[in-house]
């Protein structure tokens, strides 16, 4: 039975309609979970509530939670545990970098652009994954967004590309730690998609024109896909993967 019914999970990052967080948010709902929405201050509590509110017969919860302290990474957790309990799966869909960094060259990546950088795109895994798994009691599944940027050099991602290598190989690190617990933990690798995000990277219509003339399906991505396919990763569907990064790309991280 791989319906949601009667599941629940937490979506971090939906910023606005075009979010990859609110693809997947609208992916488990149509499954059936009931969903738990966290989002980075208060100034996008209500936009996002009001995106929720077009999910009929949704229940959600809302938390703010700025994954760059810890304190409020473990207070947005144990608020979630006295009001559900128990979860059954968490979606991290959260990344930044200063806009002088995701042009020009990396080399020329500040200190402090650098940390900024890994902090919020790659250590918030791990810290969020410490507080969300004792809530995963039936087991459970994590999943993060990465880009093909963090396996190969891509043109202007620079200080992101390197994060998101140090992200992937956290996945692989917290899956080997949690797995005992019953707690799977993966990686989506979408193609490029506009977002309010992917306005910060530089030259960035040029990259969607290159996938759509190359990529195998000769075409971008959109947020329901990677939506699709997290609902197949936080599903029992998956229950053999672990560890795992699945391209939702339209097939162009193939090329040579
Ligand atoms: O082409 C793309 N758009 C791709 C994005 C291709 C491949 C991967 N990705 C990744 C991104 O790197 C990111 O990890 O997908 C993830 C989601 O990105 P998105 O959907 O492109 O971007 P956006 O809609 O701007 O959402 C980013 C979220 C926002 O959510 P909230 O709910 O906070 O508005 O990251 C959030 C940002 O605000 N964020 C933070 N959340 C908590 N604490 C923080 C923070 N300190 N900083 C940023």
């Amino acid at each position: 039975n791989f319906s949601l019914a009667g599941r629940t999970y937490v979506v971090m990052g939906v910023a606005n309609k075009r979010s990859i967080a609110w693809g997947i948010a609208k992916s488990l709902h149509a499954a059936g979970a009931r969903l738990i929405f966290t989002y980075a201050n208060e100034r996008f509590e209500q936009p996002v509530k009001k995106l929720v509110d077009t999910l009929e017969g949704q229940d959600a919860l809302f938390y703010e939670c700025d994954v760059t302290d810890d304190q409020a990474v473990a207070n947005t957790f144990s608020e979630i545990k006295e009001d559900v309990g128990t979860i059954h799966g968490l979606a991290h869909c959260i990344a930044f970098a200063q806009k002088e960094d995701l042009q020009g060259e990396f080399v020329d990546t500040s200190r402090d652009g650098f940390m900024l950088a890994h902090n919020i795109s790659s250590y918030s895994l791990v810290v969020v994954s410490k507080e969300a798994a004792p809530l995963m009691s039936e087991g459970g599944s994590i999943i993060t967004m990465t880009y093909l940027g963090g396996e190969r050099v891509v043109k202007n991602y620079n200080v992101m590309g390197v994060a998101k290598a140090s992200l992937d190989a956290s996945m692989k690190y917290l899956a080997n730690d949690l797995g005992k617990r019953g707690v799977r933990v993966n990686a989506i690798s979408a193609g490029p998609i506009r977002t309010l995000s992917a306005k910060g990277i530089g030259e960035f219509s040029s990259v969607l024109k290159k996938i759509e003339e190359d990529a195998p399906l000769r075409r971008t991505v959109s947020q329901e896909e990677v939506g699709d396919t997290a609902y197949y990763l936080l599903s029992d569907l998956s229950r053999g993967v672990t560890g795992e990064m699945i391209h939702v790309d339209a097939g162009y991280n193939i090329l040579g």
